[in-house]
Formats: structure tokens, C-alpha cells, sequence
């Protein structure tokens, strides 16, 4: 059993499409243990994405970040990191099949609907910078 973490994007939020993209990750068997809306600060914007810190597109990746609320997740499965990350589908929602969460729900590189962890250490930290040992309880 492993967990990652999910974002739903202020696009894909904004837009209303959050009972869908959950409707998916139920329907993939993945289970959804906790959950939470949330609208970032700039800091805390930056503190989850701070391994992109010196990429040229931090800034504008930090201000659609904070454009409005998002929903946060933690998905539970065997091999959840990467079933998840293959329901998303690739980073450019330009270039995503409309088979994946990002192909139909985003827009390009940038607005690309939801956020996967990609690895067992990204996830457990980025768990733990959304949602503490007691939210977590099973
Ligand atoms: O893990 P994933 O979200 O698929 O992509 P990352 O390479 O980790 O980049 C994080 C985030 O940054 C991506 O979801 C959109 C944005 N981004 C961008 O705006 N422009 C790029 N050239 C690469 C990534
Ligand atoms: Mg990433």
C-alpha cells in the first residue's frame, strides 16, 4: 500500500470539475483519505514547489498557483504514485491524451489541471506540508 499527493489546480477548480476528477480516482480504485480546500499564500506556494526554485518558470508557476483555492488530496493504493501520475497524464495538457485527467481538464504546460507526486520521498513530503498526523489517522 502506498500514498501520494493530488492537487486539483485553480483551473480545474475554478472550473468546477472536481466531482469528476474525484469521480476518476474512485473509479481507478484509488482511495481518497483525506482532503481539503485550501487558497495558497505565495509562500506556501513556493515552500511545496521549492525544488522548482531556480527553473525560468517558477514565478508564473507560483501565481497561477495562488490565483484561487485548490483542492488538496491524499490517494491510498498499491503503486498509487505512479497510477496516479498515469491518470493525469503528461505535464503539457496541450499534449496529453484525452484519455488522461490533464488531456481533458487542462489547458497547456502550465494550466495543467492537478499535481501528482513522482517519487516516495516527494510524496511523503508533500503530504506531510499539507495535512498533519491526525488528519492522516486510519
Ligand atoms: O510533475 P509535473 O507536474 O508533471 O511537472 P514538473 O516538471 O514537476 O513541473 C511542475 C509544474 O510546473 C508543472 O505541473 C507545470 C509547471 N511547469 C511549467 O509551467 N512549465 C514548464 N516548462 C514545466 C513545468
Ligand atoms: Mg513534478
Amino acid at each position: 500500500m502506498q500514498r501520494t499527493f493530488a492537487v486539483i489546480k485553480p483551473d480545474a477548480f475554478a472550473a468546477g470539475f472536481q466531482g469528476k476528477i474525484i469521480s476518476a480516482i474512485q473509479e481507478s480504485g484509488l482511495k481518497v483519505v483525506a482532503m481539503k480546500t485550501l487558497l495558497l499564500s505565495e509562500r506556501q506556494a513556493k515552500g511545496f514547489y521549492h525544488v522548482h526554485a531556480e527553473r525560468p518558470f517558477f514565478g508564473d508557476l507560483v501565481k497561477f498557483m495562488t490565483e484561487g483555492p485548490i483542492l488538496a488530496m491524499v490517494l491510498e493504493g498499491d503503486d498509487a504514485i505512479k497510477r496516479w501520475r498515469d491518470l493525469m497524464g503528461p505535464t503539457n495538457a496541450a499534449e496529453a491524451p484525452s484519455t488522461t485527467l490533464r488531456g481533458q481538464f487542462g489547458t497547456n504546460i502550465e494550466r495543467n489541471a492537478t499535481h501528482g507526486s513522482d517519487a516516495e520521498d516527494t510524496a511523503a513530503f508533500e503530504i506531510g506540508y499539507f495535512f498533519s498526523g491526525l488528519e492522516l489517522a486510519r
